[in-house]
C-alpha cells in the first residue's frame, strides 16, 4: 500500500488542545477509543489550553519541549493530535520530536483503510488518502528515516515535487474513474428497486450506536459487531419481510463521527447517496451514552450536509438494557435493545406505518379489460389474494398505501365505483 501505517501495538501519546472554558472529557474518551480502534496503544494524554494554535508547532514551544521529554521517558512511538494541523506544523513537530505525528483525520483514515473490504470501499479510502496526502506531499514518515528513499523523502528538489504532484493528480483521476464505474452499477440496482417499488430503509447513526447489531437482529444476518469505532465500513443490504406489509430492503452503513474528515465525506459520497435516496432512515442512538445529545446533533448535521435532511426518519433508542429507558414507543421514537431483541416488533410496526402502508387489505373488482392494472398490482407485490369470476372479471385482495390508491383511482383509468366497493374505500381514506 502506498500509505504507510503505524504498525499495530505502537504506543502513542495523545494531545488535545482545548479552547478556554470548553469541557473536554468526552473528546478525550472518544480519541482514546479511536486510537484503540486503530490497534494502537494510547498511553498518557496531554491537555493544553490555548485560544488559538501556535503557527509553528500548533502548541507553544515550551509545551512542545515538554511533550518531547514525556515521549522520550515513556518510550512512545508517536504523537496523536486530536485536531488537524497544517502540513508545516505537523512537520515542525515531527522534526522536534523525531517521531511520527498523526492528526485526528489521519487516524480516522487509517482506521478506514484497515476496515475497507469491498472493491468500492477500498477505492474510496484510497481516494480519500490521496486527496488528503496531496497537500502534504513533503511529509509522511519516511522523512524521519533519512536512510530510506521513497516518494515522501525529504529534501527532494522542486522538480521532483512537481513530478510527484502530477503523479498523485493522475492517480486521483484514475481512482475517480474507477469509482464512477462501480457507482453506476450501484445506481442501476437502486433504480431497479425503485421501479419494483421496493422501499429502502437505511440505518444511520453515530459509530458504535449498535446499527449492525440491530441490522442482524432484524434480518438474522451476521455482520461483524464490535465494540470499536467504525467496525462497519461497507454498506450491506438484505431483504426484510414485514408482517402485514411485504418486502423492504434494509441497509447497514458506516457510522458517523464528530468532525468527519472532509476528504472522507468527499470520497464516500456515493455510499452516503444511498442514504439520501432512502425511503426511510432509522437513526440508531445509543441511549446509554452520556454524549447522546451531541452525537444526535452531529448525525443530523451530516444528514443535512449530504442532502438527506428531508428523508423520513425514525429514532431508534438502542441499548435500553443499559439505560433507564423501557421498551415502548414515544412519538417518533422506539426504544429497543438489539442485543436482547426487545422492542423489535414495535419497531417493525412503526416502519410499516411510516412507509405509508395500511395494514388492512381491501378488495378491488377488475373487469377482464383491466389486465394492465392487474399486472401493475402484482408487480407492486400488493396482491394478497385473487378470486376469478366466471365472466373473466376478478376480485383482488390488495394492500396499498395512500399514494398507490390515488394512482389506482386517478391515473390508471379506473373509476372509483369500479375499482373499490364503497364501504371499504371509505374505511381506508
Ligand atoms: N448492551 C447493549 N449493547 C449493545 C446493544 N446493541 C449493540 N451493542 C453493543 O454495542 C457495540 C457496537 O455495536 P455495533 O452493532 O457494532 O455498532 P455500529 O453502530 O454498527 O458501529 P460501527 O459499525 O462501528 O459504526 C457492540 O459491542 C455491541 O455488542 C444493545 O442493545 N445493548
Ligand atoms: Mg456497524
Amino acid at each position: 500500500m502506498f500509505f504507510e501505517r503505524p504498525p499495530p501495538g505502537q504506543q502513542a501519546l495523545l494531545l488535545h488542545v482545548r479552547a478556554p472554558g470548553i469541557s473536554w472529557d468526552n473528546e478525550i474518551t472518544e480519541l482514546r477509543e479511536l486510537v484503540v480502534s486503530a490497534d494502537l496503544e494510547p498511553r498518557s494524554t496531554v491537555v493544553v489550553t490555548r485560544a488559538r494554535p501556535h503557527p509553528r508547532w500548533f502548541v507553544g514551544q515550551g509545551k512542545a519541549e515538554e511533550i518531547r521529554r514525556a515521549m522520550n521517558s515513556n518510550n512512545d512511538d508517536l504523537l496523536i493530535v486530536n485536531h488537524d494541523l497544517t502540513p508545516a506544523q505537523q512537520r515542525n513537530m515531527e522534526d522536534l520530536l523525531q517521531a511520527r505525528v498523526m492528526t485526528r483525520t489521519e487516524l480516522i483514515l487509517h482506521i478506514f483503510a484497515d476496515r475497507a473490504r469491498t472493491h468500492e470501499g477500498k477505492l474510496q479510502v484510497e481516494l480519500a488518502q490521496f486527496q488528503h496526502g496531496r497537500s502534504r506531499l513533503v511529509r509522511g514518515w519516511t522523512h524521519l528515516d533519512r536512510q530510506k528513499g521513497g516518494l515522501y523523502m525529504r529534501g527532494a528538489g522542486e522538480s521532483q515535487l512537481e513530478l510527484d504532484q502530477r503523479m498523485i493528480d493522475s492517480r486521483i483521476r484514475k481512482l475517480k474513474e474507477r469509482l464512477e464505474r462501480v457507482q453506476r452499477q450501484r445506481a442501476q440496482s437502486r433504480r431497479r428497486r425503485s421501479r419494483a417499488k421496493i422501499p429502502t430503509i437505511v440505518l444511520v447513526g453515530y459509530t458504535n450506536a449498535g446499527k449492525s447489531s440491530l441490522f442482524n437482529a432484524l434480518t438474522d444476518a451476521s455482520i461483524a459487531v464490535q465494540d470499536r469505532l467504525f467496525a462497519t465500513l461497507d454498506p450491506t443490504m438484505r431483504h426484510l419481510s414485514l408482517d402485514g406489509y411485504g418486502t423492504v430492503v434494509i441497509a447497514d452503513t458506516v457510522g458517523f463521527i464528530r468532525d468527519l474528515p472532509i476528504d472522507l465525506v468527499e470520497a464516500f459520497k456515493a455510499t452516503l447517496e444511498e442514504v439520501s435516496a432512502a425511503d426511510l432512515l432509522l437513526h440508531v442512538i445509543d441511549s446509554a451514552a452520556p454524549e447522546q445529545e451531541s452525537m444526535c446533533a452531529e448525525v443530523d448535521r451530516v444528514l443535512e450536509e449530504i442532502g438527506a435532511g428531508m428523508v423520513p426518519k425514525i429514532e431508534v433508542l438502542n441499548k435500553i438494557d443499559m439505560s433507564a429507558l423501557r421498551e415502548g414507543v414515544l412519538g417518533n421514537r422506539v426504544h429497543v435493545s438489539a442485543r436482547l431483541k426487545q422492542g423489535l416488533e414495535a419497531l417493525k410496526e412503526m416502519i410499516a406505518q411510516r412507509l405509508g402502508v395500511t395494514n388492512e387489505p381491501f378488495e378491488v373488482c377488475l373487469a377482464p379489460s383491466n389486465g394492465k392494472i392487474r399486472a401493475w398490482l402484482y408487480e407492486l407485490g400488493a396482491v394478497v389474494g385473487e378470486t376469478l369470476q366466471e365472466d373473466g372479471a376478478s376480485t383482488l385482495s390488495v394492500r396499498l398505501d395512500a399514494e398507490q390508491i390515488n394512482r389506482l383511482v386517478a391515473n390508471e383509468g379506473v373509476s372509483l365505483q369500479e375499482a373499490l366497493p364503497e364501504p371499504k374505500l371509505l374505511a381506508l381514506t
